[in-house]
């Protein structure tokens, strides 16, 4: 129940996202359309970097399809014990290019002892390919990996990914 509430509330931010995205598509086409500002800081503080996330990957994986790459980034950082959130920043192998518009189902899980978190990380679209989540507890030192299934968007099939962090 809780989460599709989390579910359904968040679709009309992805909607405003999309919004923008689409937006700053067409004013990157040339269209030319008065209405659409050329100023890259319209649109503002909503799609500004997070910076609880402003270190270096803790680590960058291409995804199972290979099509997408993968880079993961904790707070706190470096990775410790407690609430950790995580910002999964997803783009185009090919292009380079920030993939928005996604899905992401994020399972944290410790490989050595075969256990998850007590809570599952609730991603949130911020643009430019980047998806913050909710905190999850870090319960172990030790090497954790994130069980990420990427769907919808522009995705023709499902996709998955599985970047690390390293807990001290
Ligand atoms: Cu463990």
């Amino acid at each position: 129940m809780l989460d599709s509430f989390r579910l359904s509330s968040s679709v009309p931010v992805r909607s405003a996202l999309l919004g923008l995205a689409l937006a700053a598509a067409g004013c990157s086409s040339g269209s030319g359309d008065p209405a659409v500002s050329a100023d890259p800081d319209s649109g503002g503080d909503a799609l500004a970097a997070d910076p609880r996330f402003a270190n270096a990957p803790n680590s960058e994986v291409n995804s199972t399809s290979g099509a997408l790459h993968v880079a993961l980034r904790t707070s706190p950082y470096p990775a410790t014990l407690g609430p950790t959130a995580f910002e999964i920043t997803v783009t185009d192998v090919a292009t380079g290019a920030p993939v928005d518009g996604l899905t992401l189902d994020v399972t944290p899980w410790m490989p050595a002892h075969g256990h998850g978190t007590t809570t599952k990380p609730v991603p949130t679209p911020t643009g430019f390919g980047r998806y913050a989540t909710t905190t999850a507890n870090i319960s172990m030192v030790g090497k954790w990996i994130l069980k990420i299934n990427l769907t919808g968007g522009t995705l023709a099939a499902a996709d998955y990914a599985e970047p690390f962090l390293d807990a001290k």
